[in-house]
């Protein structure tokens, strides 16, 4: 499967996302073709240290089950020591170079919010880059202003041709919208941790609005 494939139902996902077991929810998600996971371990309630590890691993076990990219969110030194496929960076964390540096081989996402953050993402190493918020999200605490899909069109009319995924505030509702302006797949934490049997409708929704590739 190329990366483009992969981006298609990226599923990010913490225990603090989930009203029932994480390892319950990620494994009706994969089930339901989920094609990528993130583990992100972050904000109230999120777990630290051996717990989160031993969380991970879990996690990470579902996913080779499945053959799906298992993605740690920020953590480098985690994603190395238990060898995962790959790491998703914000804008706040180490520099893109030096975790390129770092990950070798491995996949390197990076969050971007406009071009600008996306042109540099780019040319210091990124495999892909996860763009938002496309909506409105009550997920995340410090979320940036929304973007809204026209952000994703920016970047293709400026030339970036690298996968990218849409994030924040995307349902069934609004797919089509964030595919439309040239995303390869969508990236989603409620949308499947609150309803995990939903999760084949959203694929369905991704294949469906898939018109343009880059
Ligand atoms: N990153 P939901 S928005 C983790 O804009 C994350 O970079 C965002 O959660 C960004 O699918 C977001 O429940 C939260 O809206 C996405």
């Amino acid at each position: 499967m190329t990366l483009r494939d992969s981006l298609k139902l990226y599923f990010v996902m913490g225990s603090q996302n989930c009203e029932r077991s994480p390892v319950r929810v990620l494994e009706d998600a994969l089930s339901g073709g989920v094609t990528m996971f993130q583990f992100r371990e972050k904000g109230n309630r999120c777990l630290k240290g051996q717990p989160k590890m031993e969380l991970a691993l879990e996690l990470q076990q579902l996913c080779q089950k499945h053959s799906v990219p298992f993605i740690i969110n920020d953590d480098v030194e985690l994603a190395l020591s238990m060898n995962a496929d790959g790491v998703h960076i914000g804008q706040e964390d180490e520099s893109v170079e030096v975790v390129r540096k770092k990950m070798g081989d491995r996949l390197l996402g990076v969050s971007a919010h406009n071009v600008t953050e996306a042109k540099l993402a780019v040319e210091s190493g990124a495999d892909y880059l996860g763009v938002g918020p496309m909506f409105h999200t009550t997920t995340k605490n410090d979320c940036r202003n929304i973007q809204g899909p026209k952000v994703i069109e920016s970047m293709r009319a400026e030339g970036i041709l690298l996968p990218l995924v849409g994030i924040g505030g995307i349902h069934l509702g609004n797919i089509q919208d964030v595919m439309e302006a040239g995303s390869d797949g969508v990236a989603v934490i409620s949308a499947i941790s609150k309803q995990p049997d939903q999760t084949h409708t959203l694929f369905q929704a991704v294949q469906n609005s898939q018109l343009k590739s880059f």
